[in-house]
């Protein structure tokens, strides 16, 4: 018995996978014509990866001994454990060759295929030796006469054949009929039953033989559809779809390749239910017009994929690395490690030949705009793979790595938790032939110093996301002084300014300090920096540029200013008859597990795609003409990392959430139980109608509610090690930035949930995703650090207010930075007036009156407010 039973009828269908057949798949004949049995053994494998269950072998090649081709690539499979566990089916129409191929195969057999085609006595001597040797056998609907096309034709021929096979004792359960899968929508009207008659033969055979089984060669059925690949999936899913019920328990089908029949476009699908099931004249003209819309990229795609495993391994090493395709890349570079071997060269060979030049390959296409970063960074991915591979045999020979173009030591700061960022220009710099060490985040300037001696950097860059690391940066610059280094230091993130860097970090080093605001830039600057010829030139045009930055802001530090007693006169003055009532559910309220199949309906997409370099907003970058197919690519591979990450449960999104009464007092609130919240208030000079804002203005003097939320996505560290130990970057900034998605998302879902239900002042709000997105709700949610809030040193005290430790897991860094990553927190106020605005630039007036009352050296309120003071 090959079929496992179970009620379900499609739980009990089998793929038979069909791409180990000369006949059918031109890359593997080719494969086997040159004697490359490995990798048609690959070919085998993919097959059972994709879920094929039966693997169909076919030798039949007139320029092939098949016997012998037929012997050695079975003796191969059965070496295989993770192949060699789902049956053969042994294919041929030669008797000696399916002979050849039941003496190598070790558990059950399926013989494809005998008839009686040449008289029952022909067939009854097949069916004889197939039950010889055990194996199970598909019986064509053939005989004398040819082979059955109507429905009445395939029920007897099957039945009579059945009955001969009793005569001789097979066993019914290893009879597989397989009574014809013809064309359909050929034109020919006869022709446009054939699936029908298929189908309707399959449920009266199973009556009258019983216990056996069905199959068919999907393919023909689709045959007239040729080129049109997504027509002929759609046209497979659709007849499995009615078949199955009515008996078919296996089909020869690439199982890798078929839609799932709910996701096929629906028009199309109903084009082929009607031609598959004929139910009108006209069926087929409208499927051959719908098809041709439908006429897309695949059949080439497809074939292109399988031609590329039978070229040169340096043109699949370049293929792999500019596609970025790493399946194949360890077997690839290992076979060209043994060429190169085999010539008396050396294992770096590898990677300074081939490798590099591919990488070469896809530097230029990337900085030509040809190649977008999802696709680089996927790149990279291969190369780590072909590097990791080679190291052992590089160490064993104790020689010298690969020479890079220079060496960059890279980290996020001190107090810094963020590194999306540095690392895609890390690996951006990789791709170009930089060596990259990273050193992580939080990093100290003592040991970034210490690892650039050691290594002997030829450059050191730093990131950092939130302000308190301008000034961290600026100390590694004035340490780097102090030790007397001259390499160059980069500058990014996405707090780094290029005004900051010429104002407040390159006056304290001596050296290059160059500010990069994107990957894309990073290898130019690098290159520059480190070229013999334009170094000079480069260094002193951006030391130039810095100074006339420096120049310009000279003196200018409070113009444009009021004073702040000014500004407060000109404070917001709301209506405090629409201020939101008390809470409907006061007090704090903990989510310790919130859904994240919720949240992912609330994503923000538009800055997953900016992350990774892909400008344009979703959903219309996907259509983008320049970039929308590397974001329509990018886009898939997120939904599928989704699926997992919510079906494995990989991440777990805490939050909590808190109101308290509270009133205005000047530019402060202060809560019920005497806590004090210090806001800062716009000095620069407005236009008559516009007020010189503060968080403040929106809380009434006479009473009112604030709120306050923290939320974080926990549990990302055990998969981002599993990536790294892959080498597998790609999936680790995937991770990343989707974990960046839920904490956004999470925050956004939250605050919708507080107007609603927890605060309830807007009960009634029903807005779709896209209106939460452009912000159409009433009150704000600003963040410490973000524009109209910068001091990230307001955290601790909302932490302690919400036990944001203890009640989300979240912790802070000296920075002010939250762990996990991946969090958000900050103040809800409910006024319909509420705005966002920026603080912006700020007078001396505001810094030492805000120290006072915070009750904090002015000099720590300086640092904290650093970037409102330049
Ligand atoms: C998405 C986002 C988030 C996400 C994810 C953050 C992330 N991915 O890093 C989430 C929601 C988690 C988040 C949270 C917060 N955020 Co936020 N966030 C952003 C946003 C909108 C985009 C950042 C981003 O992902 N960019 C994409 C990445 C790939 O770019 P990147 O990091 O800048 O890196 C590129 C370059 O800078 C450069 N580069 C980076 N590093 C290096 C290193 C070297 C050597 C070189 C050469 C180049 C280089 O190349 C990179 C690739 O092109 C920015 C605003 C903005 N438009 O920049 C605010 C922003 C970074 N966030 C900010 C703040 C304040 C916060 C919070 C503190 C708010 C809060 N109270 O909750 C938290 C802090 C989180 C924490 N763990 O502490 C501020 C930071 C500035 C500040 N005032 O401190 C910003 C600038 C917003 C603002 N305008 O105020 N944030």
């Amino acid at each position: 018995m090959i079929v496992t039973d179970t009620t379900a009828a499609s739980s009990r269908f089998v793929n038979i996978g069909e791409r180990t057949n000369v006949t059918g798949s031109a890359a593997f004949k080719k494969l086997i014509l040159a004697g490359d049995y490995a990798r048609a053994v690959d070919v085998a494998r993919s097959q059972v990866e994709n879920g094929a269950q039966v693997i169909d072998v076919n030798m039949d090649e007139g320029l092939l001994d098949a016997v012998e081709a037929m012997t050695t690539f079975l003796k191969l499979l059965a070496a295989e454990p993770d192949i060699a566990r789902v049956p053969v089916m042994v294919d041929s129409s030669k008797w000696e060759v399916i002979e050849a191929g039941l003496k190598c195969v070790s558990g059950k057999p399926i013989v494809n295929s005998i008839s009686m085609k040449e008289g029952e006595e022909a067939f009854l001597a097949s069916a004889q030796k197939c039950m010889d040797y055990g194996a199970a056998v598909v019986v064509m609907a053939f005989d004398e006469q040819g082979q059955a096309d109507t429905k009445a034709r395939k029920v007897e021929i099957c039945t009579r054949a059945y009955k001969l096979l009793m005569g001789i004792g097979f066993p019914p359960e290893d009879i597989i009929f397989d009574p014809n899968v013809f064309a359909v929508a050929t034109g020919i009207e006869e022709h446009n039953n054939y699936a029908v008659d298929f189908i309707e033969a399959v449920k009266d055979i199973r009556v009258a033989c019983p216990h056996v089984h069905f199959s068919g060669g999907l393919s023909n059925l689709s045959f007239s559809f040729r080129g049109n690949e997504p027509v002929r999936r759609a046209m497979h899913s659709v007849f499995l779809y009615h078949a199955i019920p009515a008996g078919l328990d296996m089909a020869i089908v690439n199982a890798g390749q078929l839609d799932v029949y709910d996701q096929i476009d629906p028009a199309l699908r109903l084009a082929c239910e009607d031609v598959i099931l004929n139910r009108d004249e006209g069926a087929t003209e409208r499927l051959i017009t719908l098809a041709e819309s439908f006429k897309g990229t695949d059949a080439v795609a497809e074939k292109a994929a399988e031609e590329w495993r039978g070229w040169e391994p340096v043109k699949r090493i370049e293929h792999a690395l500019v596609k970025g395709i790493d399946a194949h890349i360890v077997s690839d570079t290992e076979e060209m490690r043994v060429e190169v071997a085999a010539r008396g060269g050396r294992p770096i060979e590898v990677i300074e030949g081939p490798l590099m030049d591919g990488m070469n390959v896809v530097g230029d296409l990337f900085g030509a705009g040809k190649m977008f970063l999802p696709q680089v960074v996927k790149s990279a991915r291969v190369m780590k793979k072909a590097v990791a591979h080679l190291i052992p045999f590089i160490e064993a020979e104790k020689q010298e790595g690969a020479k890079a173009k220079g060496r960059i030591v890279m980290a996020t700061v001190k107090g810094d938790v963020h590194d999306i960022g540095k690392n895609i220009v890390g690996v951006v710099l990789q791709c170009n032939g930089y060596e990259v060490i990273d050193l992580g985040v939080m990093v100290p300037w003592s040991q970034i110093l210490e690892r650039a001696a050691q290594e002997q950097a030829d450059i050191i860059g730093l990131s950092g996301l939130i302000t308190p690391s301008l000034d961290e940066m600026v100390t590694v610059a004035e340490e780097m002084q102090r030790a007397e280094m001259t390499i160059p230091l980069l500058i990014g993130g996405a707090t780094t300014s290029k005004v900051h860097t010429a104002l407040r970090i390159d006056p304290a080093y001596d050296g290059p300090v160059i500010h990069v605001l994107d990957a894309s830039r990073a290898v130019g600057v690098a290159s520059q920096l480190l070229s013999d010829t334009q170094a000079k030139g480069f260094v002193d045009s951006t030391a130039n540029e810095y100074e006339a930055v420096r120049e310009a802001r000279a003196g200018k530090e409070g113009s444009g200013l009021l004073p702040l007693a000014e500004a407060r006169a000109n404070a917001f003055a709301p209506d405090f008859a629409d201020k939101p009532g008390a809470p409907a559910q006061p007090g704090l309220h903990v989510f310790a597990d919130w859904d994240l199949a919720d949240l992912v309906k609330c994503f923000d997409w538009t800055p997953f795609f900016r992350a990774w370099e892909l400008a344009g907003t979703y959903p219309s970058i996907l259509k983008d003409e320049v970039v929308g197919e590397s974001a329509t690519a990018l886009f898939e591979d997120a939904k599928a990392m989704l699926e997992t990450i919510i079906a494995e449960k990989w991440l777990t999104a805490k939050g909590v959430v808190s109101f308290w009464p509270c009133h205005r007092e000047g530019d402060d609130i202060r809560l019920e139980d005497g806590t004090l919240l210090p806001f800062l208030r716009q000095q620069i000079k407005k236009s008559r109608t516009r007020a010189n804002f503060c968080l403040a203005d929106f809380i009434d003097p006479d009473g009112d509610w604030l709120g306050g939320f923290a939320v974080g996505i926990h549990g990302i560290e055990p998969h981002l090690a599993r990536f790294k130990a892959a080498h597998d970057d790609y999936n680790d900034i995937l991770l990343k930035a989707l974990a960046d998605r839920f904490a956004e998302a999470f925050a956004e879902r939250l605050h919708q949930h507080v107007r609603t239900t927890l605060w309830g002042y807007a009960p009634g709000e029903q807005l779709t995703n896209e209106a939460l997105i452009r912000e159409q709700y009433r009150g704000i949610r600003p963040a410490p650090g973000y524009p109209a809030c910068p001091d990230h040193s307001l955290k601790p005290i909302l932490f302690d207010l919400l036990n944001a430790q203890e009640n989300a897991g979240i912790t802070l860094t000296e920075s002010q930075a939250m762990l996990p990553t991946s969090a958000v927190s900050g103040f809800y106020f409910g006024h319909p007036e509420s705005q966002y605005f920026g603080v912006a630039r700020i007078g001396r007036d505001q810094v030492e009156d805000y120290a006072a009352r915070r009750n904090i050296p002015l000099a720590t309120a300086e640092r904290w407010l650093r970037p409102n003071l330049d």
